[in-house]
Order: structure tokens, then C-alpha cells, then sequence
């Protein structure tokens, strides 16, 4: 969809914001200045977009709930997901790797998480695709990874989430000899990076956010990966929430159950700065941002770095 350009000024506004308050502490300060100037941008778009995934429900959060339209309403009519903060921890700490992301893709193309939190997720690249399983051993993953992609297994980098819950599968990765890339948040990130040549990190495993795995699934789709994933709510009341809901909540979930258009885009642009997008800058000429923009219908991926030369 050529609307991915107009949808990089969204995120680029919600990390301009954002970066004000990296290292601050202040998660939920830094978080509401974001949604606040992602929802701004988004007015200034022709778009008619429904936000699917956002930050909160009707009533609860007042910006960017799920259901709001945003844009304009003289473009596209598509499903929007949000996060104008993937990972306020990294934010507020001063960690790498904060980014403001966005996916959008035709309307009622995007699965909808309803009250589910957490979702098992197993991300490769697409040489990769056809030969992994997320209900299979973690070794047999390793082995046929890495067969697929012409690596010894000691050489695959797989990004897990440092989190007690992933102590075992840690565990089991390096028993078998691959190398695990922990980071504290942000598994947006990881699978951005799992599906990205050259990033470093050939998989992303373990548990995360629901939402996080659909945004995430817009930009496997532009990028040619695959995202298997598979509802894993971590508490009785998450679980009765979910099927309450009437979620299928032992159903595998593939790429295209999770995004079912090629035509899907994701954007995102770094607030905190990493090793994967560069943070929010500041230099005579501007403030300059670093995005990554990708269209699933061009097939195009561009990383963008965009001098704003008057604040906004
Ligand atoms: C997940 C992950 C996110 O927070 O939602 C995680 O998808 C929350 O996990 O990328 P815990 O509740 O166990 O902390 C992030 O890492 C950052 O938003
Ligand atoms: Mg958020
Ligand atoms: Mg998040």
C-alpha cells in the first residue's frame, strides 16, 4: 500500500516525542506523549483507518483505543495496529532499542488479539519457513534452521526475551550450541531482526505480547519471513477472558491467520537507538529520526533517515 510513507510521519512523531524522555524513569509520561503525537499525525493523513490493536479499550485509555478511526477519513479504509512505545521499559531506562512502530493492512485483514496478553511466538526468515515447527522440540527447530540456511548451529543467534519464563527454553538453546541474543524487552524488535538479512539474529523465540505478534506479523508479511504463533495467556483469568471472548485459543496461528493480505506495511522508527534502528538525534540541522518503512504490496524496504528542520 503506498500509504506507508504517510505512516512513517506517524511513527516519526511518536518517537520525537518519546525520545524526550528516554532515561527520564518515566515510562508513563514518555508512553502518553507518544500516543498523543501519533494520534495528531495520524489526523493530518488521508486515511480511513480502524485502529484494531491500540492502547487500551474504549473508556480505559482516552487515544488510540481499539475501535477509534483515525486519519482524516478521505483514504484507504484499513485495519491500523499501534505501539507507540514498544518497550516503555527500554525508553524510560535509557536501553537501546525503544522504537515507535505501526502496522496497517485492508480492513479486516488483521487478526484480532481481543483480551489476549501473552502469545507464544517462533519468527524466521523465509528459507526457513516451510521447515520449522512451533509445537516441535526447540532442537529439531535449531537443527533445520540452521540446515535451511546453510549455517552450523553454533552459529545461529536466536533473540529471547530475558524473562523467567524462558529459563529452560535458554537453557535448551545453549545446551544445543546455538547462541542466544537476551534482551530485557522489545520483541517487535526481535522479530524484526529475525527476518531482516544481515541483523545478526536468525530467530526469535519464546513469549510475548499478543498485539506485539500481529504488529510484528505486518512486517513478516512485507519481508517475505514467517511468524507461527500460539496463544499462551499466563493465567487462568487471561485464559477465561480469551475464550470468553470467543478466541480460538488452540488454534496455531500463521502468518496469514495473523495478517491475511500481502499488501500489509509496517513502519517503525527508533526512539532510544540500538544496534537495529539509531535513536532520536539532534544536530544543527534538526532533529533527525531513522525509520524503516515496508510495503508489502511494492516489496519495498527503506530505511529512511529524515531531517526535520522545523520541530514539530
Ligand atoms: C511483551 C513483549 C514486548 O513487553 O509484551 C513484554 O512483546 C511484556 O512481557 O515487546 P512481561 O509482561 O513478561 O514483562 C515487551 O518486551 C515490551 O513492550
Ligand atoms: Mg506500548
Ligand atoms: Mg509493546
Amino acid at each position: 500500500m503506498n500509504i506507508a510513507f504517510d505512516l512513517m510521519k506517524v511513527t516519526e512523531a511518536a518517537a520525537i516525542e518519546a525520545a524526550k524522555w528516554v532515561g527520564t524513569g518515566r515510562k508513563k509520561a514518555g508512553d502518553g506523549a507518544a500516543v498523543a503525537a501519533m494520534r495528531q499525525a495520524f489526523s493530518t493523513i488521508d486515511l480511513s483507518g480502524r485502529v484494531v490493536i491500540g492502547e487500551g479499550e474504549k473508556d480505559e485509555a482516552p487515544m488510540l483505543y481499539t475501535g477509534e478511526e483515525v486519519g482524516n477519513g478521505r483514504g484507504l479504509a484499513v485495519d491500523i495496529a499501534v505501539d507507540p512505545v514498544e518497550g516503555t521499559n527500554l525508553m524510560a531506562l535509557g536501553r537501546p532499542n525503544a522504537i515507535a512502530v505501526l502496522g496497517a493492512a485492508p480492513r479486516g485483514s488483521m487478526y484480532d488479539p481481543g483480551p489476549s496478553f501473552y502469545m507464544k511466538k517462533l519468527v524466521v526468515p523465509k528459507e526457513a519457513a516451510q521447515v520449522v515447527d512451533i509445537d516441535a522440540p526447540v532442537e529439531d527447530n535449531l537443527d533445520n534452521t540452521a540446515k535451511a540456511l546453510g549455517k552450523d548451529v553454533r552459529d545461529l543467534v536466536i533473540f529471547v526475551l530475558d524473562k523467567p519464563r524462558h529459563v529452560e527454553l535458554i537453557q535448551r538453546i545453549r545446551a544445543k550450541g546455538a547462541r542466544v541474543q537476551l534482551h530485557t524487552d522489545g520483541d517487535v524488535a526481535g522479530s524484526l531482526m529475525a527476518v531482516t538479512p544481515g541483523s545478526g539474529v536468525d530467530m526469535m523465540l519464546g513469549t510475548g505480547g499478543t498485539p506485539e505478534g500481529v504488529i510484528s506479523a505486518c512486517a513478516v508479511v512485507a519481508l517475505g519471513g514467517a511468524i507461527f504463533g500460539r496463544l499462551d495467556p499466563k493465567t487462568e483469568e487471561e485464559r477465561n477472558t480469551v475464550i470468553n471472548y470467543g478466541t480460538d485459543i488452540d488454534k496455531l496461528l500463521t502468518t496469514t491467520d495473523l495478517v491475511d493480505s500481502e499488501k500489509a506495511c509496517f513502519v517503525a522508527t527508533g526512539i532510544s537507538g540500538g544496534t537495529f534502528l539509531a535513536g532520536v538525534e539532534n544536530d544543527a540541522s534538526g532533529i533527525i529520526t531513522h525509520s524503516m518503512v515496508l510495503d508489502g504490496g511494492s516489496g519495498h524496504l527503506c530505511m529512511v533517515r529524515s531531517v526535520h528542520t522545523n520541530t514539530m
